[in-house]
């Protein structure tokens, strides 16, 4: 029988599926639910050691002679700070010795309750990873316990700390099995043979795989998922991610419906962004993509042949959308004439602003997009292109809108901006995006308050800048005035402010949705 206490249920079952053998443990109440279901464990021995300072040396000395991670577990308190000598030794010999610390209560720090200290980043630099555990009550927080002990336990040659704060009754044990944890493994860049190759092979034997490149793009996919609904036919079965985040949320929800996903970086990172990611593969992405993609042009796969069919009928329905007057209809403007500019110009840097922008253009652009979707921020996109346009030869882009260009005004007055600088500015007087968010239209704060409603025009900022002014309030001065934004020859950075009512933004992205999924 185990404990009823669920993180330590689930702390002990990663234990086990990671290999873990052996278990110094020391006395104490409050780790006592730990100490009792690591006992439990026919494949786990316990060693007791009554001095924590002593107990962190005979761990290490296992470690030494295992050459496997070993755990050493304390009570909350002073025993914890007994462990530094012998962790700070583990780490400078790169001994995996696995710190686990019962803890009071977050609730309960600094109130003067008994043996109670900050503890979760007590170890401080000598361990690798440090986690404190939540005590589950939903299934979120069930994974963000698995996560955060996976997290711990596939760190090599190093020490790792795991806290596990545990709320009194401490004694009951009368639950009779742990639970089945996702264990999430890392298969290091040098492990042989060809671990890359492996991946692609899995891939293709999969019965239904799907690989997914995060930022920049992942163009129509947001609308194939809409499309798709509940059909359960076209879930994937072996996820590939490579890349950083994805834009779209519907589709991470989406792919939280797959049996499993594999994950390629090069730094060996968790980033278990779909809930289910089994195995973290310390590579490069883009090497993986390029050797699936060529498999897939040997021998097409049919699962994959469905999704590109899909896609193909989500990017005819981009196309033929004609939307009114509107932010989308001045991206589509702009990405059906980049092309053709592209011909006679050659090179390109296309960087769009978040919130609708970059939204817009995973509807339509059909090449690579520069984002500034690591975090998020509205506050310096334009700048970023305004940098990257100072360094580049070649004509930059920036598609963007209102609030985000106000707040980031700044990044045009600069002495070294050139012509080669060219903005797209959606103007709709506000956070458009907003207008999205299903409820927030009963709240009266929303537009004044939440979405920043205001009557600027950026005419003023670009005078004062010696930036070329162009103007649009209707479909045929914004097809004129994008056409100039490609042509016009200019020593000094140009832009185009699209002027549209939030509203009509909000209907024709709706209706663009609506019209295929009716
Ligand atoms: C630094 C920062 N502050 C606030 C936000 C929250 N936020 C996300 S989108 C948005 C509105 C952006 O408005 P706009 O640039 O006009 O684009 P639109 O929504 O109209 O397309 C805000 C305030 C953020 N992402 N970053
Ligand atoms: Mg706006």
């Amino acid at each position: 029988m185990y404990s009823q206490k669920e993180n330590v249920n689930i702390l002990t079952a990663l234990l086990v599926a990671h290999g873990i053998r052996h278990a110094v443990v020391c006395p104490g109440s409050r780790n006592s639910p730990i100490v009792h279901n690591l006992n439990e464990c026919p494949d786990i021995t316990c060693y007791p050691v009554t001095d924590e300072r002593s107990a962190g040396f005979y761990a290490l000395g296992m470690s030494q002679c295992l050459k496997e991670p070993v755990v050493v577990c304390v009570t909350s308190g002073t025993a914890l700070l007994n462990l530094a000598p012998a962790v700070a030794e583990a780490y400078y010999q790169h001994i995996p010795l696995v710190v686990i610390s019962a803890d009071r209560p977050q609730a309960w720090i600094d109130q003067l309750d008994g043996q109670t200290l900050p503890q979760p980043d007590a170890l401080g630099r000598f361990v690798r990873k440090a986690v404190s555990l939540p005590e589950p009550h939903d299934d979120e927080e069930r994974w963000y316990c698995n996560r955060l002990v996976n997290e711990a336990l596939i760190v090599r040659h190093a020490p790792v700390h795991i806290n596990v704060p545990i709320t009194e009754p401490l004694f009951d044990f009368t639950v009779a099995a742990l639970p089945q944890e996702r264990k999430i493994e890392l298969i290091p860049a040098d492990t042989p043979p060809h671990v890359l190759s492996h991946v692609c092979r899995m891939f293709m034997q999969s019965k239904r795989p799907m690989l997914i490149a995060g930022q920049p793009m992942n163009p129509n996919l947001d609308e194939a998922v809409a499309l798709v609904g509940g059909d359960e036919r076209y879930v994937p079965d072996f996820v590939l991610y490579i890349g950083d985040s994805i834009v779209s949320k519907r589709l991470k929800r989406f792919l939280r419906k797959a049996k499993e996903t594999w994950t390629v970086n090069e730094t060996g990172e968790v980033n278990d962004t779909f809930m289910n990611l089994t195995h973290v593969v310390q590579g490069d992405g883009a090497v993986v993509a390029d050797q699936i993609r060529f498999l897939l042009e040997q021998q097409p796969h049919p699962f994959v042949q469905m999704w590109e069919e899909l896609l193909a009928k989500v990017r005819r329905h981009a196309e033929a959308y004609q939307p009114a007057y509107s932010e989308m209809a001045a991206v589509k403007y702009f990405e059906q004439k980049l092309p053709l500019y592209l011909e006679r110009a050659g090179g390109e840097a296309v960087h769009y602003a978040n919130s609708s922008a970059i939204r817009l253009a995973n509807i339509f652009a059909n090449h690579h997009v520069w984002c500034n979707r690591g975090v998020n921020g509205i506050e310096g996109s334009l700048s970023t292109a305004a940098g990257f346009s100072v360094v580049s030869d070649e004509k930059v882009f920036c598609v963007i809108g209102d609030l985000s260009f106000f707040y980031d005004q700044n990044a045009l007055w600069n002495q070294n901006l050139r012509g080669n600088f060219r903005i797209l500015l959606l103007n709709n007087g506000k956070g458009g995006i907003f207008n999205m968010l299903k409820g927030l239209e009963q709240s009266p704060a929303r537009d004044k308050f939440v979405a920043a409603q205001h009557q600027t025009t950026a005419e003023g900022i670009c005078c004062q800048n010696n930036v070329t002014y162009l103007k649009a309030e209707n479909m045929e001065e914004m097809q004129q005035g994008v056409d100039t934004l490609f042509n016009i020859e200019s020593q000094r950075p140009v832009l185009l402010e699209v002027f549209t009512d939030a509203a009509e933004d909000e209907r024709t992205f709706r209706a663009y949705y609506e019209a295929f999924l009716r």
